[in-house]
């Protein structure tokens, strides 16, 4: 496409905001302070996190710009901006968060493979766009189809970006074509985030949102979409984001013997703390945020303030004045929660969150039980811990 390119280097970068955290510089990969993070419930685009695995494509004439669509369908057909903003518009509230989110806590029970990331590798956008579901119909691909009647049964997401994990190839990944038929999955072409449109680092002009579904999925600046009979066999599909256990490691790993990573699994992290906190001995206010998978919501978030011994439970709130119901209708269901307590802290200790999602999934208390040698999905209890101040004179 004239005016579109995947540069394969780093000097077309766009600006970011200068208090992110770099976690690699190229390609850019990069998130928030703690405490900017649960700031509010939708997360400013500045400080939404930025996973790259390529140079940020450049899109300079959106006018040719298209999405073209192939595979096993009568007809391929290209989609401009136009036809698409055409579609009936929807905004969904949903959170993103990469597999990799805390991977730095995983890598300290034993090394792990991939960028670092703290706890901020999540954020919570209005993502305004096209049902996947109402672009499919176009095709001739009806709401609700498992397989199309010549044996398409997923939908291939391919980028314009070029990585090194794809031999300089575009990132991919694919979702079912069942999910994507649905309409109440909500799966977005997304052209704008919160309100504005795309940036470059998410995706500017186009990019899917999977809710509920590990990021890795929402593929950003699209190039084209293919119905294929088989899943993505993209390296991050097939190579990355699957979730080992702990006895596997590089001499005796065998990829094809795990499925790719789609939901992900109930978390949560405090963000009004830091890994190792000086208080003063007294009220301290724990906040942070917790999320699940699969459109379910959050029931319950605990706190201790004592390791884990006893639990209190936190307020979980998302929008100001409405009250937050797990599977209320007026709750965003592929949204995070963002939660808060104040507990008394009177001498030093560890301060732990839990959260627990509408299926009772907990997360697991320990890091050591879930260690995997690519570092995704540490969902373990989030521990800090608290220092008093006890014998200075304050
Ligand atoms: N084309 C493309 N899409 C991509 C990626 C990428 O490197 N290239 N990274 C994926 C990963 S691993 C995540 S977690 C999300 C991050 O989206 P964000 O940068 O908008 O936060 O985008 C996904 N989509
Ligand atoms: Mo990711």
């Amino acid at each position: 496409m004239p005016g579109i390119r995947g540069p394969s280097d780093y000097s077309q970068e766009p600006p970011r905001h200068p208090s992110l955290s770099i976690n690699a510089k190229e390609p850019f990969n990069a998130e928030p302070r703690r405490k900017d993070l649960v700031a509010s419930y939708v997360t400013p685009v500045d400080f939404f996190y930025k996973r790259n695995h390529g140079p940020i494509p450049v899109v300079d004439d959106v006018e040719s710009y298209h999405v073209a669509l192939d595979g096993l369908i009568d007809s391929p057909r290209k989609l401009f901006m136009k036809d698409i903003r055409m579609l009936p518009k929807y905004t969904v509230i949903a959170t993103l968060q990469c597999a990799g989110n805390r991977r730095t806590a995983m890598s300290k029970v034993r090394t792990v493979k991939g960028v670092g990331w703290d706890v901020s590798a999540i954020g919570n956008a209005v993502w305004g766009g096209a049902k996947l579901a109402d672009v499919l119909e176009l095709i001739g691909i009806p709401k609700l189809t498992h397989v199309t009647r010549f044996g398409g049964k997923h939908v291939e997401f391919v980028s314009i970006d070029k990585c090194k994990e794809e031999n300089g190839g575009p990132y991919k990944a694919s979702i079912p074509l069942s999910q994507a038929t649905n309409p109440d999955a909500d799966v977005l072409l997304a052209y704008e985030m919160n309100g504005e449109v795309l940036n470059r680092d998410h995706g500017y002009p186009l990019r899917v949102i999977v809710p509920g579904v590990i990021g890795a999925r929402s593929v950003k600046w699209l190039d084209y979409i293919s119905i294929t009979a088989e899943v993505c066999q993209g390296f991050f599909m097939q190579k990355d984001y699957k979730m080992f256990p702990p006895n596997v490691n590089w001499d005796n790993i065998d990829w094809s013997t795990r499925r790719p990573q789609m939901d992900f699994p109930v978390q949560s992290a405090i963000c009004s703390l830091e890994d190792v906190n000086m208080i003063k001995p007294g009220k301290v206010m724990v906040s942070g945020y917790a999320a699940s998978g699969g459109g379910r919501g959050i029931e319950r978030v605990d706190i201790s303030v004592d390791g884990g011994k006893t639990w209190v439970e936190a307020k979980r709130y998302q929008k100001p004045g409405i009250e937050y119901i797990a599977d209320g209708f007026d709750s965003d269901k592929w949204a995070w929660v963002l939660f808060e307590a104040i507990v008394d802290v009177p001498r030093s200790t560890e301060i732990v969150v839990k959260a627990v999602d509408i299926a009772g999934n907990v997360q697991p208390e320990g890091v050591e039980t879930i260690w995997n040698l690519r570092g995704i999905l540490n969902t373990s209890w989030h521990r800090v811990q608290a220092r008093c101040m006890e014998h200075s004179k304050i």
